[in-house]
């Protein structure tokens, strides 16, 4: 696909021409070590069974017999982006079974790398290393350094943002579910995935990943040519923006009917853009998420302003896709679900064909 820009690294909103990008991979991965941060995010009915497990399991390989139907659905993925004409970049496989840590704490192992929307945030020209902040995926950053490294090399950008402590004072250890975050404003802290990009406009979710302090980093650091707006979703799990408020293209944004917006923000309201309402997914309740999300369905992949891939069961949101007036592309991802994310978390956005511009 030919492009318009000179640099390498290259992406400003969810929804231009993609070029180039990054999938995840399992290789090396472990289960999660518990700790706080990651009980916030279980649903609530398995908090104790998933103690039981990651107290366990935490910091394990994750065995090839899990992995293997979900790498087979990720070669599909891969081979589906690279048939559109989109370069594909895949990180390091790091061991995540090996314990790590600071001066202050200790993680029996880390994480997986299957999502690197988590971990890297592109805002035009510059490549973004998030905070993180779960100590399991402090280091996860380390998988991306070969490709980082190499885009700065051709002239792209590259922060890596404050690297936090991850103490204790970051973690309110007696949160009230549903009615509080699990993190405070000890430091700032975000997840790359609590931001949706619409040009100039960045939507940030205040998340437990994502504290006003990390926010409020982002907008000092990215300066006056963005706004950011912060946005709350009724949603006591709450962990990146990219299953919940999902833009599709100028002036549709798909959202989730479980997680209404706390409030609309001003932006929105002065514009015309259309919520449209994402229809509820196929997966069979008895579906064995391992504690994961069942709104991945909304997880998807924009190629450009029609074609979305999208997890090839999900016929109600294939179907209201195409009478919005969009090109699905249909793809089985479902095993890849246990890992955390779906299309969009599976990726990262290197270059897409377009450029800077305001959508409001
Ligand atoms: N990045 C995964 C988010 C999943 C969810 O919010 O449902």
């Amino acid at each position: 696909m030919e492009s318009n820009n000179t640099s390498v690294v290259n992406s400003h909103n969810e929804w231009d021409p993609l070029e180039e990008i990054i999938v995840g991979l399992l290789d090396g991965g472990a289960d999660l070590p518990w700790e706080i941060g990651l009980q916030a995010v279980m649903p609530k009915e398995d908090v104790e069974s998933s103690r039981a497990f990651h107290l366990d399991r935490g910091g394990k390989s994750i065995d090839r017999h899990r992995t293997a139907p979900a790498l087979k659905e990720l070669a599909e993925f891969i081979r589906i982006l690279e048939g559109e004409g989109v370069t594909v970049k895949r990180p390091k496989p790091l061991d995540h079974s090996e314990s790590f840590g600071t001066p202050q704490w200790q993680s029996p192992g880390g994480n997986v790398q299957a999502d690197p929307r988590d971990v890297l945030l592109v805002i035009g020209d510059e490549i973004i290393e998030a905070t993180m902040s779960w100590r399991s995926r402090y280091f996860e950053f380390l998988a991306y350094r070969d490709l980082i490294k190499d885009y700065f090399k051709q002239g792209a950008r590259w922060t890596a943002a404050p690297k936090p402590q991850l103490t204790d004072e970051l973690y309110k250890h007696d949160y009230v579910r549903g009615e509080e975050y699990v993190t405070t404003e000890f430091e700032p802290v975000f997840d790359a995935a609590d931001v949706a990009r619409c040009g100039r406009d960045l939507f940030v979710q205040r998340s437990h990943v994502t504290n006003l302090f990390g926010i409020e980093w982002l907008r000092r650091h990215l300066g006056d040519d963005y706004r950011l707006h912060v946005v709350e979703f009724e949603d006591d799990r709450a962990i990146h923006i990219d299953a919940t408020f999902v833009p599709l293209c100028p002036g549709k944004i798909l959202v989730n009917p479980d997680r209404p917006l706390k409030a609309v923000p001003d932006v929105l309201k002065n514009s015309n853009w259309e919520l449209l309402t994402a229809p509820r997914s196929t997966l069979p309740e008895s579906y064995p998420l391992y504690r994961s999300f069942r709104w991945l369905s909304m997880n998807m992949l924009s190629l450009d302003e029609k074609r979305i891939i999208v997890e090839k069961s999900e016929e109600p949101l294939i179907n209201a896709l195409k009478d919005w007036g969009f090109e699905p592309i249909p793809c089985a991802f479902r095993n890849n679900y246990r890992f955390g994310g779906s299309f969009h978390c599976a990726t990262a956005d290197i270059r897409r064909t377009g450029t800077l511009q305001s959508y409001f």
